[in-house]
């Protein structure tokens, strides 16, 4: 075996977390009353349905396609992206639909991807003194409404149970939409001198929203898993620093394990959690949709949530009570939509290999009916060994020995899966003591000596990362323009760019950038489409901004920074 010093990024390690299914009865009644207007819930209920009668047409779809035999996508990423994204998800079995609109299965295979990406991220995040912990999935009404500057805007969202059975509950428990009104009660009662701090507690859980925009798997659903990180410390210094340093280990989640470059900023006041003083995010680009998309967020909340919550210290220098600082910090599920739009193409997935659950399938080839059961058994046992020496070596290998399927329909599912890597095993390449394999993102095809299989498929497997996040990288910078008129700014946004731009900083403009450069007219050519959004203020500024106007042709303010706009997810 050679010595060839390969990435340590192979986690194999399951922090065995696990979820009650949320039981919640959401009210019709109580959703009105707080504020649900009948539109939007007629609005939802076409939805629901037009997703039954979507449904039901791809059943027929499905069945014709089995009738057919026909494995591949119904539908191209260029030509039909929507279509696409779910016929993938379906196809490889990552998801599964439900009948409750907004929620989704998730199968084996993208619940993986989650907990590799878990146990990364439990990994760092305790490496930097934060421990796990898990708060309740409901919250009082009086508590969730302690918070009611920022809760009025999401109220809508907010899904309450008002029954157990067929009687009325005294009082409506909310579900937890995020867990601040949850955790930080108990915070005021825990923190009482500055030996309590800094608390930093963390919980993996689900959280409920009960959104009315158009759901989508991963990208935007009513239930969705995170992990969501609660801190408090003494001094605003101390807790600002933890506020990049939980951004830069969510920008090393999309980075070095799915592959995906981000752009690290600071959002806009119109953007920000309005519950905090400030908010960071990471933001990601899809190309083929030209949209931006969050990838996760830190926020610090100043003494905001202390005074709303109580939460004080005695400061040993003034030996006075003063309030701590605080700051939140949460990354979901959705980068697994993020990395189905980014990596995927025609065939179906392309799983960038740190978090793919199988990363080297071995498909046993060159079966013949003159082949004697012994020769049979002597493939499959080759196989099998070069599974365990990979396994050994800790390398997600598997054996795919199923008898009924021939190696061709096995190329095709493990295709659609999107498997880094597909090692071809024949009985003439054993004898040469060699494997074939095949790249799942450059279709490549490199003979491997069977001497070296360990260090060949680790290095392998860091080129096709490497290869994936370099793809990726060329699309963001490539869609990245730098504009400084409004013409720019909506032809960049016509070819399905986002646009980086003197920017004011006034929320008003913001608002005039997103309704001026929406399209609306029925009459054109490519229908309505939505206005830019502020994504964020990139850390990483392209020039210096001073001297120059804000972009909005109405404004005429000087420009405080660069902005990055594009329509999102
Ligand atoms: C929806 C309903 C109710 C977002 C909501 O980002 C409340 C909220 O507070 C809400 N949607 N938010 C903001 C969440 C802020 C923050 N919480 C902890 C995070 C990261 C983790």
């Amino acid at each position: 075996m050679c010595n060839c010093g390969f990435s340590s990024l192979h986690i194999q390690q399951k922090n065995g977390c696990e979820w009650m299914q949320p039981l919640f009865i959401c009210s019709w009644q109580y959703l009105t009353e707080v504020g649900i207007n009948s539109q939007e819930c007629l609005l939802e209920l076409k939805m629901a349905s037009k997703e039954k009668a979507d449904k039901a047409g791809s059943n027929k779809d499905v069945d014709a396609a089995k009738k057919e035999t026909r494995l591949g996508l119904e539908v191209s990423k260029s030509e039909n992206l929507p279509d696409w994204y779910s016929n993938v998800l379906t196809k490889a079995e990552m998801i599964e639909y439900y009948d409750v609109s907004g929620c989704y299965i998730l199968r084996p295979w993208s619940y993986a991807i989650w907990e590799h990406m878990q146990s990364f991220l439990n990994a760092k995040i305790k490496k930097t003194g934060v421990k796990n912990g898990y708060f309740p999935l409901f919250v009082s009404q009086a508590a969730l409404e302690k918070e009611k500057t920022h809760i009025a805007d999401f109220a809508p969202e907010v899904a309450w149970v008002t029954h157990s059975g067929r009687s009325k509950l005294a009082e409506p428990i909310a579900v937890r939409p995020t867990s601040e009104t949850i955790m930080y009660p108990a915070y005021a009662k825990w923190i009482q001198s500055y030996r309590d701090l800094p608390l930093k507690i963390n919980q993996w859980n689900n959280v409920v929203r009960w959104e009315f925009k158009h759901p989508q798997p991963f990208l935007r659903t009513r239930e969705f898993l995170w992990q969501e990180g609660h801190s408090a410390f003494a001094t605003k210094e101390e807790a600002e620093e933890e506020v990049y340093r939980m951004l830069d280990i969510y920008a090393e989640v999309y980075e070095d394990l799915l592959a995906i470059p981000v752009v690290k900023g600071r959002k806009t006041e119109k953007e920000k959690f309005a519950g905090g003083d400030f908010t960071t995010t990471i933001e990601a680009f899809v190309s083929a949709s030209g949209r931006a998309i969050q990838g996760a967020t830190s926020h610090h909340l100043g003494q905001n949530f202390s005074r709303m919550f109580d939460i004080t210290f005695e400061d040993p220098k003034t030996e006075e009570m003063a309030y701590v600082y605080q700051n939140s910090w949460g990354l979901s599920t959705r980068p697994i939509g993020a990395v189905v739009m980014i990596h995927g193409d025609d065939k179906g997935l392309v799983l960038p290999p740190r978090v793919a659950d199988i990363q080297v399938i071995i498909v046993p080839c060159g079966i013949s009916a003159k082949m004697t059961d012994e020769q049979r058994k002597e493939l499959y046992d080759g196989c099998t060994v070069l599974e365990k020496r990979l396994q050994k070596s800790s390398v997600r290998a598997e054996c795919d020995l199923r008898e009924n399927y021939s190696p061709g329909w096995k190329f095709n599912h493990w295709e659609m899966k999107g498997v880094p890597v597909r090692l071809d095993v024949g009985p003439r390449d054993l004898a040469k003591q060699e494997a074939v394999a095949v790249c799942r993102d450059t279709k490549e095809k490199l003979t491997i000596p069977v001497a070296e299989l360990e260090c060949k498929m680790i290095g392998l497997l860091d080129q096709i990362h490497d290869r994936l996040f370099a793809q990726a990288k060329d699309d963001l910078e490539s869609h990245k323009k730098l504009v400084h008129s409004w013409e720019e700014f909506i032809t960049a946004l016509d070819g399905s760019n986002i646009m980086l731009a003197p920017y004011c900083g006034n929320e008003s403009c913001e608002d005039s950038i997103k309704k001026d450069s929406a399209c609306d007219e029925p009459s054109s050519t490519k229908g309505p489409s939505m206005g830019a959004k502020s994504l964020c203020i990139p850390f990483d500024q392209p020039g210096n901004v001073t001297g120059k106007s804000c972009i909005h042709p109405k404004c005429g303010q000087p420009a405080k920074f660069y902005t990055l706009f594009g329509r999102s997810y």
